[in-house]
């Protein structure tokens, strides 16, 4: 008798884990996104939109929208057995944005999320991580309704550089979400191996 080792038998793998920042501008869908994939119910910092901030919350676009994230989203994913993403969405008004920062600490890799209807709100984030060598994908969220732009002329609006990956995605749909997410680390990942092949000749 051939004593093989079960799947039961198997020795528990410790997955590696991984940070990966949810980022864009305000009511782009972040919350959505990581609500649409997080296998835990997910940590939110929603605070109702109020009629005194109307004058700074530019909720054109997404009219329906009553609450804004205050500090973070947080959720996870399971991509593999020995892959778990922990997954932290940034607030998108400006005037949180002094979190951004401590967020960022020891991220892998980011997702832009850009809604073409305001591809402007999503300009500081590229920035942001482009100013810090982070490794970021753009996840075009189609909302329903918006002028589909080809991904051609959003990446020309954005003066993304040629390496930068850029996908269409719908923030509500599990499955699409973790198209991104993969993107976003095979991004890094392919980044960090260039970074080391350079310092190794
Ligand atoms: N039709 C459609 N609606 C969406 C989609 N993604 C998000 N929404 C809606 O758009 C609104 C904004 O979503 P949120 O996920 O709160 O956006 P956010 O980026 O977290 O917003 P802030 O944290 O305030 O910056 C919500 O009313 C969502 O239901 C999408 O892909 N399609
Ligand atoms: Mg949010």
């Amino acid at each position: 008798m051939i004593f093989g080792r079960s799947e039961r038998g198997k020795p528990p793998v410790e997955p590696v884990t991984l940070k990966i920042l949810v980022a864009g501008g305000f009511g782009v869908g972040k919350t959505t996104l990581v609500g649409a994939v997080s296998e835990i119910r997910p940590l939110r910092t929603e605070e109702l939109l109020t009629e005194a901030g109307r004058p700074v919350d530019d909720v054109r676009g997404v009219e329906g929208k009553r609450t804004t994230t205050v500090a973070m989203d947080f959720g996870r994913i399971t991509l593999r057995e020995d892959l778990v993403l922990y997954l932290f969405g940034t607030p998108g008004q400006e005037r949180f944005w002094f979190m951004w920062d401590e967020l960022s600490e020891g991220a892998l890799g980011a997702v832009v999320l850009a809604d073409t209807r305001r591809l402007e709100d999503c300009f500081a984030a590229v920035d942001y991580f482009e100013r810090r060598s982070i490794p970021f994908v753009v996840g075009v969220n189609c909302f329903e309704g918006a002028v589909r732009h080809p991904a051609e002329d959003v990446r020309r609006a954005l003066d993304l550089d040629d390496g930068v990956p850029l996908l269409m995605c719908d923030a509500r749909e599990r499955e699409s979400v973790k198209e991104v997410l993969i993107e976003v680390v095979q991004h890094a990942m392919a980044l960090a191996a260039n970074r080391r092949r350079a310092l190794a000749t």
